[in-house]
């Protein structure tokens, strides 16, 4: 659907959970292929026209580098009849041979409603088993079975505009202003129009978002359980509680205050346990008390936990004992991460639920949709969940898994056992868009998935929001739809009768019609209203909040009325206590790992890792640790240093930061073996699981941290991608390296134990450039280079360890490297400039040998702005000369923070620093 007046298309961002609304517009390029210019869309009720620097930076994503453009089976190119015929055969073999629940499919909250309706379609009403699940599993499963326990179904009450109406927000373990940054803005904005509201985060780390808190309370990790049990005492204490809504509309009320009171009734005692200031908890309790418009909007650091489900509970129950449920500006608020974590809610994509949010505990339910169906068998019990189902993978009783929208070898956790599961596997499929991902390599069969801008669907964002995702650029290649592919295989597996879709608008219309098959109010999810949706309707269906029935066409909030889905139709309280996390650091593994995301990169990369606006602000893998930490290991900022736990090891660069409790250490998960050697988080990761979710315990896992003595450092910007290099590198004994994608060049950062012998031979001979007298030249790493043409200049200090070089070619910088014995190397910000030069003068060259910018203004300093480029050191400049005061002062002189906003909570804190 265009929007009438130009060529753009309205779509919805395929990022996180908040689900802007985007205008996408395709042209052509001078050059050949296509330039894809991004807006928010201003009608849109998540974004009215926000959108966040990843939004911002889409255009980036969508070239056909590094695509999958054709199914393989095996090592060759094959067409589509031959790859589908292979995978269907393939779960057939094993389907006939050991049954229905020896095979499985692990799919995403990346793919959109209709893909995965279909795929749970085919397990569970065709190959008869439930071995279907998602990597929601490691993401909001949490929040499901809390929601699931009190409210009777998995329901998120509230919206966005109550974050703007409420008066008290806490956000609980969530980043919001990097992982939901537009939400993040909606709310800051809403906070200068009301004097009087309040942010409050607890989060162990200092993170941006509690650096615009009015209150941050860095609780001790795995503490919140006690936290809310103690507010829930002090509410009781205080009589704050709403004792008319508690005895109208709830249940079991008693058990959990006494839960509550048995660990938490004295508050200074609580805020030791937790480790907090008790005036600082008192101020949150106190807030909490007098807001009857309060959000409590939990992620990651509620739900990523073996204490997960109970922790959702504990704040669930002081939103039920204040009455805080459903209403406007007040409610309890799971924030979803991937943009479709509720769509494949909604249609059954988790291996304990059913389509259309029913579930196995109902026996009526699995009848029910067999009968709606009309399908040969029906799964009658839950699957195994995503951790249990890579063990079964493992112990080999699993034998043919496909794995669509994930990168399960970089994602789950106890990495090296999934890696080692999935090479075992007889049998392993693979849907992804791109080619070489760290999943894709142990695929049997490999099958091209449409991207975003190629694909076509919808979406539900986390406030219950559906909206459609449109395609505006033609399918890459040979790339097919995800529901297609699905429905190929099913036809070859025998199933074609169950299958027969022409059009994704046909899926959707079934979905909506089952949604309401049988249902008259009792069960939440109800989309019947659009039954009969025509492909015209369904190309220009406008968002909306589910439910939607005749009479009601959007629903933003639900539960208000105090009606649950519960059996008595009363909310539950859930007792709950505080249990220590699965495992305690102990003398060997005495820090406590926590892991998550950054501002700019979305998971494993594959994507945003593009990006060169995207690679700009946190290029590298590292390892946030608290400076006593530090200092106790001897570790300097910018060393490489490892960690690791029972289960594996992962490196990055060692950032030394007040922002950490001095007992956890923090690394970002984004980094793969795509991208890095060792940088993946993954492979250390405890993988223990909450008891009712099956969520694993990501953020706390007992590790060891060592500085990695490293005998030198290094790095490489070069114009043309040297993949071949960076791998000779690792032959070499470098025991790090990441790359990193530039405006004008790739970047190469490395490290080793041991001295380099001859370091221009080794330096030139990584280019395919001999020693001068030796004319060369290498295909191999496309880059060939008459040496005529071209100068190589460099410095050495042998006794110094000291080395750098750069090649010009017809005087623009071609590459350049740079070796020291510590991290203390030339700013690669300031490379980034030379790059961009067209004509490399005298003083450059210079530069280059010195290993130091000419002059400070050619710094721009590590960027913080990326939509702009704008570095700190321009900032920090423009506060000192031009008076800023102010991120608006900032963004009038050098526009950082104007686009899309994200650097914001950033310009802040440097404001703060002087
Ligand atoms: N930029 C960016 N945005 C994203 C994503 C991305 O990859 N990149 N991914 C999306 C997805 S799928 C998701 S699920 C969301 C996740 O969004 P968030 O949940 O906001 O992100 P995380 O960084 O995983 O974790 C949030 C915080 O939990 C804290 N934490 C750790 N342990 C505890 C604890 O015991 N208690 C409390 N209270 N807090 C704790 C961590 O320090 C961390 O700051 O982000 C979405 N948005
Ligand atoms: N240590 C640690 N690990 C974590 C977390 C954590 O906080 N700490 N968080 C967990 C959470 S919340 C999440 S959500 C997961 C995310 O982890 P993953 O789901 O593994 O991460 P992505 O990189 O998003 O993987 C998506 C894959 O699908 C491909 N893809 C994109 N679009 C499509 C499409 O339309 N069709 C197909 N077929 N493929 C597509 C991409 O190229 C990519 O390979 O990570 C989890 N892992
Ligand atoms: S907040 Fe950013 S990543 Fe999330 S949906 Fe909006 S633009 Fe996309
Ligand atoms: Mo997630």
């Amino acid at each position: 659907m265009s929007d009438g007046q130009t060529n753009c298309v309205k779509t919805t961002c395929p990022y996180c959970g908040v689900g802007c609304g985007v205008k996408a517009d395709a042209g052509a390029k001078p050059s050949g292929g296509t330039t894809v210019e991004v807006s928010g869309d201003k009608e849109h009720g998540s974004n009215y026209g926000l959108l966040c620097s990843k939004g911002s930076a889409l255009g980036e994503t969508t070239d056909l580098e590094g695509r999958l453009l054709q199914p393989q089976v095996g090592d060759k190119t094959v067409d589509w009849d031959s790859a589908l015929d292979v995978a269907a055969k393939g779960f057939k073999r094993a389907l006939d041979k050991y049954g229905p629940d020896r095979v499985a499919f692990y799919v995403s909250g990346q793919l959109l409603t209709e893909d995965y309706y279909v795929a749970n379609k085919l397990m569970k009403g065709y190959i008869g088993g439930a071995n279907i699940d998602t990597n929601s599993r490691l993401c909001m499963s949490s929040a499901v079975a809390g929601h699931k326990r009190a409210f009777g179904n998995d329901i998120v009450t509230g919206c966005y505009e109550d974050l703007e109406e409420a008066d008290l927000v806490v956000l609980v373990g969530s980043n919001t202003a990097w992982c939901h940054p537009i939400v993040f803005q909606r709310i800051i904005r809403s906070r200068k129009d009301n004097p009087n509201k309040k942010i409050v985060t607890l989060d162990p780390r200092r993170t941006p978002t509690a650096e615009q808190s009015d209150l941050h309370i860095p609780l001790k990790p795995g503490t919140d359980v006690l936290l809310f049990n103690g507010l829930l005492a002090y509410l009781h204490q205080n009589d704050k509680l709403d004792a008319a809504y508690i005895s109208d509309f709830t249940e079991n009320f008693d058990s959990a205050l006494n839960a509550a009171l048995s660990e938490a009734s004295d508050l200074e005692a609580v805020a030791a346990e937790c480790d907090v200031s008790a005036d600082d908890l008192r101020q949150l309790y106190e807030w909490f008390a007098d807001n009857p418009k309060t959000v409590t909007v939990f992620s990651q650091g509620v739900n990523q936990s073996t204490q997960g489900t109970d922790k959702v509970n504990s704040i669930i129950n002081c939103h039920l004992g204040t009455g805080r449920v459903g209403k406007p500006g007040a409610s309890p608020f799971s924030i979803t991460g991937q943009p479709n974590a509720m769509g494949g809610r909604e249609v059954g994509g988790l291996a304990n639920m059913l389509a259309a949010h029913m579930g196995f505990d109902n026996p009526q339910h699995p009848k029910l949709v067999q009968e709606f169906w009309n399908s040969p068998k029906v799964a009658k019990q839950p699957g195994f969940k995503a951790v249990e189902m890579f063990d079964a993978i493992n112990d080999g009783y699993i034998k043919a898994v496909w794995v669509m929208a994930t990168n399960p070898a970089v994602s789950l956790p106890n990495a090296d056992l999934v890696n080692a599961a999935l090479e075992k596997c007889e049998f392993v499929v693979v849907s992804d868009c791109m080619a070489n991902t760290d999943t894709t390599r142990y695929a049997d069969v490999l099958l091209p998935a449409t991207g975003w801008g190629e694909k076509d669907g919808t979406v539900t964002n986390s406030e219950r929001r559906i909206s459609r995702q449109r395609s505006f650029l033609p399918k890459a290649g040979d790339a097919k739809p995800d529901w297609w592919i699905i429905c190929e295989v099913a036809k070859r597996m025998g199933y074609a009768s169950g299958f027969p879709y022409r059009h994704q608008a046909e899926i959707f219309n079934e979905h909506a019609a089952l949604s309401g098959y049988r249902n008259a109010g009792q069960r939440d999810f109800d989309i019947s209203d659009l039954v009969g949706i025509s492909v015209d309707e369904y190309d220009g269906l406008e968002p909306f909040q589910w439910p939607r029935v005749a009479e009601v066409k959007t629903t933003p909030r639900m539960l208000g009325d105090g009606r649950f889905y519960t059996p008595s139709g009363k909310a539950q309280f859930v007792a709950v206590n505080t249990e220590k996390p699965a495992h305690a650091v102990c003398d060997e593994y005495p820090l406590v790992l926590n892991s998550g995301r950054i501002r700019d990169h979305w998971h494993t990369m594959t994507r945003t890792g593009k990006s060169p606006k995207l690679s700009s602000h946190l290029p590298e893998p590292c390892i946030q640790i608290n400076p006593a930490a530090a200092a106790a290991r001897g570790i300097q900022e910018d060393e490489f240093v490892q960690i690791s736990s029972k289960w594996g090891t992962a490196a990055g660069r060692a950032r030394v930061t007040k922002v950490m409790r001095p007992s956890e250490v923090f690394m970002p998960i984004h980094w793969s073996e795509t991208y890095s050697a060792n940088g993946g988080v993954g492979s250390v990761v405890s993988p223990e699981v909450d008891p009712v979710s099956g969520e694993p315990e990501f953020k706390h896992t007992p590790v060891q941290l060592k500085g990695m003595g490293m005998g030198w450092y290094g790095f490489i910007l070069s114009r043309q991608p040297a993949t071949q290099y960076a791998k000779k590198i690792g032959e070499r004994g470098t025991d790090a390296w990441v790359k990193v994608k530039g405006s004008q060049f790739w970047r190469y950062e490395f490290a080793g134990s041991d001295a380099i012998e001859n370091v221009e031979q080794w330096a030139r001979a990584g280019f395919g450039l001999g020693m001068p007298e030796a004319a060369a030249s290498s295909d191999e790493l496309g880059i060939s280079i008459a040496l005529d043409d071209a100068d190589w200049i460099d410095y050495r200090d042998p006794s110094a360890g000291v080395y750098r070089a750069a090649w010009i070619v017809e005087d623009r910088i071609e590459a350049c490297v740079f070796i020291s014995p510590t991290p203390d190397l030339p700013a690669r910000s300031w490379l980034a400039s030379v790059f961009a030069k067209e004509e490399l003068g005298e003083q450059d060259r210079q530069a280059l040998l010195l290993g130091e910018a000419p002059d400070p203004s050619a710094d721009v300093g590590p960027i913080v702005c990326s939509c702009f480029g704008v570095g700190k050191n321009v900032i920090k400049r423009a506060i000192a000369e031009q008076g800023c005061k102010s991120a608006a002062d900032i963004g009038g002189c050098l526009k950082a923070g104007t686009n899309c906003g994200s650097c914001v909570p950033e310009l802040e804190a440097i404001l703060a620093e002087d």
